[in-house]
């Protein structure tokens, strides 16, 4: 093979020529689209700036390359490099994870969940999961999910405090018997006791799914307590907090070679038939590349920094907010997540998130545990996230700007005919701080 070192270069420079004249009102958009994430303070929790390295393994070559099965054992030809590809992520998510067993290549989280559900239960098992206002996934039960219309979904919820209510749980669990209980998170800002699920879960002999899809980077960083050994299988998506591309894992500790309830094979054998050829085709092989080169940022110092950064930024923010008299649901924060009751300021989520986005603050609308919306579209909280924040290098005193302002713009809404604004005054002032800020903290390769 002819060795050409920067047929690489050559390919992605021609791509955005060809792009640039060949569809110039995408590429303007694509172009906006960077400039906008430059401008504005991206606080969703699920959102974090991809290292440009991943970026480019997304668009690259091998994306054109067919492989269904598994590195060595593949059912197309031309697989000599993805086959290194597809180990070398494989290596990255195990050594990260301290994982015995993985698959790298699931498309999202959710179809991960899909997997795993679809392949070890029947239509009409039981499954346990968090209610969804509570702070679950739709695909952990959800009723207007397939999780929850092609099995018998049971759910449990939060304590008085907005805590996993452990004893209910065990309660709920001992009295339903489920196939499965599906321990993971959303939009909870707590630490989850993945111990006490097991514990739970062996008690009436269902399996333990943990969906770490939130806390990927703190648990790889040691600063969440890790499922992989508690749970029988973890999935997670890698691109919420792993800063990776958009796609799946599964992973198992060391429960890996356990048999399955049923002893037909171990989990690790059920888990390779069961995403390829049961549930998937042939993988993503551009993302699997992209997966590798996360995992390989996501084990420098670098990224461990960050993840500290996460969650110090996270609680303080909690803080801040509450001192100004918003109600921070569980009272504050152990992960990236800040979850608000806007009930007190008679707001609702969709007014709190389209008044801020016109300031240049981008959060989402949320349900919260025990209250009651009009709609899903209509809860009555917002979700605040601090990873893309502390990727750009936030500490406490920027944190502290950030909470300012966003008080600056929910305490001067104004209605007009009906429509809820930002005032116009404090728009221009927050989206101004809000630009130079961003300015001042720029994300390598974005600028
Ligand atoms: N699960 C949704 C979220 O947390 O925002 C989308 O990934």
């Amino acid at each position: 093979m002819k060795n050409e070192k920067n047929a690489i270069h050559k390919l992605f420079s021609y791509g955005i020529e060809e792009m640039i004249n060949g569809d110039t009102e995408l590429y303007h958009i694509l172009n906006d689209e960077i400039m906008r994430q430059r401008e504005e303070l991206l606080m969703v929790a699920s959102c974090s700036f991809t290292h440009p390295s991943v970026l480019a393994c997304q668009g690259s070559a091998a994306n054109n390359v067919t492989a269904e099965g598994y590195p060595n054992e593949r059912y197309h030809a031309g697989c000599s490099q993805i086959d290194k590809i597809e180990t070398a992520a494989i290596e990255r998510v195990k050594r990260v994870f301290g994982a015995r067993y993985v698959n790298v290549q699931p498309h999202s989280a959710t179809t991960a969940n899909e997997i795993v559900l679809f392949s070890l239960l029947k239509p009409g098992d039981k499954i346990l999961g968090m209610k969804l206002d509570s702070g679950g996934h739709l695909s952990h039960g959800a009723s207007v999910s397939f999780s929850g219309t092609f099995f018998n979904s049971i759910k449990y919820s939060l304590d008085d405090n907005d805590l996993i209510d452990y004893a209910a749980l065990e309660e709920i669990a001992l009295r339903e018997k489920p196939q499965l209980i599906v321990c993971g998170t959303t939009a909870y800002s707590r630490q989850v006791d993945f111990k006490r699920f097991r514990e739970i879960a062996d008690k009436v002999g269902a399996y333990l799914l943990a969906d770490i899809s939130h806390i990927a980077g703190l648990v790889s960083a040691g600063l969440h307590p890790s499922p992989i050994d508690y749970a029988h299988v973890t999935t997670t998506c890698t691109h919420k907090q792993l800063f990776g591309p958009r796609g799946g894992l599964i992973m198992s500790g060391i429960d890996a070679d356990t048999k399955l309830y049923d002893k037909k094979c171990t989990i690790k054998e059920h888990f390779q038939k069961a995403v390829f050829p049961f549930f998937q085709g042939a993988p993503m092989l551009s993302m699997i590349a992209a997966k590798a080169m996360a995992l390989k940022l996501a084990e420098s110092e670098e990224f461990k920094n960050i993840m500290k950064k996460i969650v110090e930024n996270s609680r303080y923010l909690a803080e801040k907010l509450s001192e100004m008299g918003y109600d921070i649901i569980s009272g504050g924060s152990d992960t990236h997540i800040v979850l608000i009751n806007l009930q007190n300021k008679r707001i609702t989520g969709d007014v709190a998130e389209k008044v801020l986005e016109q300031c240049g603050i981008i959060v989402n609308k949320n349900s919260v545990p025990n209250t009651k919306a009009t709609s899903s579209r209509r809860p009555m909280g917002i979700r605040i996230g601090t990873n893309s924040l502390s990727q750009r290098g936030f500490g406490i005193k920027e944190i502290r700007l950030c909470a300012e302002l966003i008080n600056e713009v929910l305490n001067h809404i104004i209605y007009e005919e009906g429509v809820a604004k930002a005032e116009p005054n404090i728009q221009k002032y927050v989206k101004n701080s809000v630009k130079d800020l961003c300015y001042k903290f720029p994300v390598n390769g974005y600028y």
